[in-house]
């Protein structure tokens, strides 16, 4: 693992959270993600199954975490299951976990080899009367491929086909959602690490610099910085930053245009969310300042509105309000448009067409209850952006929040986001 070592007390007390979370002689079963192929024998670099990590530490393919705390046996009520090291994996993949490395890692006391898992499953199966397995929930996932913790579902339901299954997911949804202070400073981390890539990829800016030329510094400095990208970088000038995916990179940045960069990176699997967007030549137009200017006042109110409390959906569409006024202002839409502002039609969606956020932790769009309540400890994106293809300028300004008792703590509120901010970055090189 790139990071330094997190501290295991972060693990335990998620599973103690859990734990509390279900019923009486219930059991539960976890997963690591995947190995996933990319052609011919190839994989990719495995990232680490959010729940099995948010409850463990551990990022090793195959591991699986049993709890079942009512367990007659009391070594049996906390487990984790580990692929057996052998000279074959050491020489090919490297060292995999040792039983004492995985507690120090996890702190949990009980570790075994796989091979023991159906056995040990088989006897806390026969004294448990619900199972709750786990499958990633979330409302955008549109993918066909099967995930580990569906395939293993399937065989133990096929096989205990009397058991009572329950789902996991929609506690662990809660419980995720509700970051401890220690997730909180992850988060922080990632965040300043992305700042850092910032800097750095501003510092390349000019006329005719390529899209790639930005990306290159951004990993270089998350590199460097034992960070990996939380997701595919956006690097978009111009009337590419209108396309909401564009992950080519490839084009030049050029004077008079702008640049988006929407980019995070990610720090111990906790993930930052930041989105920028500069002037190439170093000066914003008036146009383009005016549109900017007015992101920016979304961006800044939408933060303070993220209080305790708050369903999601308020909270978008206060947002959706002011930035049609605002669209109105830039003689983007009409007054009798915002006039007619519905939540089903909002007057702003032909130019703000997105979310307005979502939450933020182990997953980059991490799992949280669909429509909130903000709750103290969640952490949120806040992105109001303004697409106009027909001038060819799309502005989106991204910054992470801690949502508290005593109000929204900004978490990249030192990352220089004013227009004048912007413009004297850039001036100073
Ligand atoms: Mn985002």
């Amino acid at each position: 693992m790139r990071h330094t070592p997190l501290d295991p007390t972060l693990f335990a007390v998620n599973r103690r959270r859990l734990t509390e979370r279900l019923p009486g002689r219930a059991m539960a079963v976890v997963h690591a993600a995947d190995v996933t192929p990319t052609t011919g024998d190839g994989t990719r670099r495995m990232h680490p199954a959010s729940d099995l990590f948010w409850l463990t530490g551990i990022e090793q393919e195959e591991s699986v975490l049993v709890i079942a705390p009512q367990a007659a046996d009391p070594t049996r009520r906390e487990m984790l299951f580990l692929r057996e090291p052998n000279e074959h994996l050491a020489q090919w993949e490297g060292d995999k976990l040792t039983k004492q490395r995985a507690t120090e890692l996890s702190g949990v006391a009980q570790v075994r080899w796989l091979s023991e898992l159906p056995g040990v499953l088989h006897a806390l199966l026969c004294e448990s009367e619900a199972v709750y397995l786990n499958l990633n929930e979330h409302e955008r996932a549109a993918y066909e491929v099967e995930e580990r913790d569906l395939r293993m579902a399937r065989q133990l339901i096929a096989r205990y086909p009397l058991h009572r299954f329950e789902r996991l997911a929609p506690i662990l949804r809660s419980l995720r959602a509700v970051k401890q202070p220690l997730e909180v400073e992850l988060i922080r981390r990632a965040v300043d690490i992305t700042a850092a890539g910032l800097r750095r990829a501003v510092a390349v800016l000019r006329p005719g610099a390529m899209e790639f030329e930005l990306e290159a510094e951004l990993v270089a400095e998350f590199t460097r910085r034992r960070a990996w990208m939380a997701y595919e970088p956006i690097v978009a000038s111009g009337r590419r930053a209108c396309v909401l995916h564009s992950v080519d990179n490839d084009a030049e940045c050029r004077a008079g245009e702008l640049v988006l960069v929407d980019v995070g990176a990610s720090y111990g699997n906790y993930n930052a969310d930041l989105t920028r967007t500069y002037p190439v030549n170093g000066r914003f137009t008036p146009r383009q300042r005016a549109v900017y200017d007015a992101v920016h006042r979304v961006l800044r109110d939408s933060i303070a509105r993220a209080t305790v409390g708050t369903t999601l959906r308020d909270w978008k569409r206060a947002a959706q309000v002011q930035m049609a006024g605002e669209l109105v202002s830039l003689g983007l839409i009409t007054a009798a448009d915002a006039a007619a502002d519905t939540p089903e039609q909002p007057a702003c969606r032909k130019y703000f067409m997105h979310g307005l956020g979502h939450s933020l932790g182990l997953g980059v769009h991490d799992i949280a209850p669909v429509d909130g309540p903000l709750e103290p400890g969640w952490v949120i994106t806040v992105e109001p952006g303004i697409y106009i293809p027909e001038e060819g300028l799309a502005v989106r300004l991204e910054n992470d929040v801690v949502v508290t008792e005593r109000g929204p703590i900004d978490l990249a509120a030192d990352v220089p986001i004013a227009a004048d901010e912007i413009e004297s970055l850039m001036a100073a090189g």
